[in-house]
């Protein structure tokens, strides 16, 4: 049977002649949007804050862009080959044959995304675009979304039904966000056949991994689990660690030996887990279950918003060892990123322990060598401290000179909340010494 004819928007999609945008310059947008005025295609970014249109649109590299300096550099040519420009005006969409949305879905602090931005984003869209527009949601939403909240606002804000809708979730990292772009496989969800060859042409000119086609439902489900199945892996391996501390065996030497069985790949448990996606797509994942009815993603949830608790508990039981108590020691916490390498705070879990070291009364400073306002000589900053608690696993902290941090601090105490530091090597070197998943070594180290 021939294949249906090329639609007049597919076409001007495969010659590049289409008009592409993107709202939403966050990391998600701007990044896709980099990526395919690459391809050729002209893209009009928009986002409704100042700072995100500059930031888009500077003609200069910002070296400091740590590991994405390629999407950096790849930003500064296209914007200076005008093939992408930066707004925050929604007017220059009505030209756009294809638009993307990549706008924030928080959850409130009852675990209940409420889409304002999404909600918005479509409205003002729809107020613009022409008929027979194509948008794809790059946005992380759970299941029923695409369905009940972004095509009621577009039909409302546009008076039609004449659109095209797609869903293709993000599949990007920071510090390796090009990468990622055009490596990872990405589902296309799309509402008709005309949408998913489309949405196939768009994407095959910038990912060279697999596209499969879907329909919208699947594409948010899977975008979801895929997210809340990293949560519940690292809920568990910190639920391990747990058991380790109690039985006085070493968490990362389990977690080698559990790895050698096949089937079994337990991540790595630690002082918390940050970022914008793991702590809010979980509960997109369940939002469209009854009450009750998620059991495991609200238990695991709560198992790794509990672990910032947990290294304080470790740290003040470390202090009590030196007849220090926690109130009023001075502590300093090494990394603030939620990520090892990136300087993204977003979510960051070091927040949380910060907040709870202060709660209980200790004064904290914050070294992180990628985030610009707790940058510089960790030494400096760890002077006569009480004890220092790794954060984030930077590399920098790897790499601790630990006869110097016995002699540095006013306290030999050191808690490692991301398995940066051998127990036995800060033993060696007179510290006292408490990790995630360690063993307390017994006596009085
Ligand atoms: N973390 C642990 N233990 C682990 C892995 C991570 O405690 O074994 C902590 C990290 O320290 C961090 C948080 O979890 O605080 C999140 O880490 P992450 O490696 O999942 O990084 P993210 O949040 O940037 O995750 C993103 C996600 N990608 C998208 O949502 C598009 C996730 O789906 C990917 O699996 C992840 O990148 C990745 O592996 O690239």
């Amino acid at each position: 049977m021939l294949p249906p004819p090329m639609s007049a928007l597919e076409h001007r999609v495969r010659t590049r002649a289409a008009v592409l945008g993107v709202i939403g310059l966050g990391v998600t947008g701007l990044t896709a949007a980099v990526a395919f005025a690459a391809a050729g295609f002209r893209v009009v970014g928009v986002d409704r804050d100042a700072r995100a249109v500059s930031r888009a649109s500077r003609a200069s590299t910002d070296d400091g862009a740590g590991s994405d300096l390629d999407l950096e550099r790849l930003r500064a040519q296209v914007v200076a080959s005008g093939h992408l420009v930066a707004t925050t005006r929604y007017e220059p969409l009505r030209e756009a044959d294809v638009v993307l949305v990549a706008v924030e879905t928080p959850v409130d602090e009852t675990k209940v995304a409420t889409y304002e931005a999404l909600v918005a984003a479509c409205t003002s869209l729809g107020r613009v675009m022409r008929q027979g527009t194509l948008v794809v949601v790059e946005s992380t939403v759970g299941p029923g979304t695409m369905d009940r909240i972004v095509r009621p606002a577009l039909e409302k804000a546009t008076g039609s039904a004449d659109f095209l809708l797609g869903h293709c979730p993000e599949r990007v990292m920071p510090g390796k966000l090009l990468g990622n772009l055009r490596t990872l496989a990405r589902v296309c969800g799309a509402d008709r056949e005309e949408t998913a060859r489309t949405m196939s042409t768009l994407y095959g000119t910038v990912v060279s991994g697999r596209l499969t086609c879907t329909d919208l439902a699947t594409a948010e489900v899977v975008k979801t689990a895929e997210n809340a199945y990293r949560d519940v892996s690292i809920a568990f391996a910190n639920e391990l660690a747990l058991v380790c501390e109690r039985a006085g065996v070493d968490f990362m030497a389990v977690r080698a030996l559990v790895n050698e069985c096949p089937h079994r790949d337990v991540h790595l448990a630690g002082a918390g887990v940050g970022g914008p996606c793991l702590p809010k797509d979980p509960w997109l994942f369940v939002s469209g279950l009854g009450e009750g009815e998620a059991r495991l993603v609200p238990a695991a949830r709560a198992v790794n918003d509990a672990m910032p608790a947990h290294v304080a508990k470790l740290l003040e039981d470390a202090l009590f060892v030196h007849g220090i108590p926690l109130a009023g020691a001075r502590i300093v916490l090494l990394g603030w990123a939620y990520l090892e390498g990136s300087a993204d705070s977003r979510g960051s879990s070091s927040r949380a322990l910060c907040d709870r070291l202060r709660e209980l009364g200790a004064e904290v400073s914050v070294h992180d060598p990628h985030v610009e306002e707790h940058a510089g000589d960790p030494w400096t900053r760890m002077e006569g401290a009480h004890a220092v608690v790794v954060a984030t696993a930077h590399d920098a902290y790897r790499t601790l000179d630990l006869e110097r941090l016995r002699r540095t601090l006013a306290r030999p105490v050191l808690v490692d909340g991301r398995h940066v530091v051998d127990p036995a090597a800060a033993r060696a070197a007179g510290l006292t010494f408490r990790g995630v998943g360690r063993s307390h070594g017994g006596g009085s180290r």
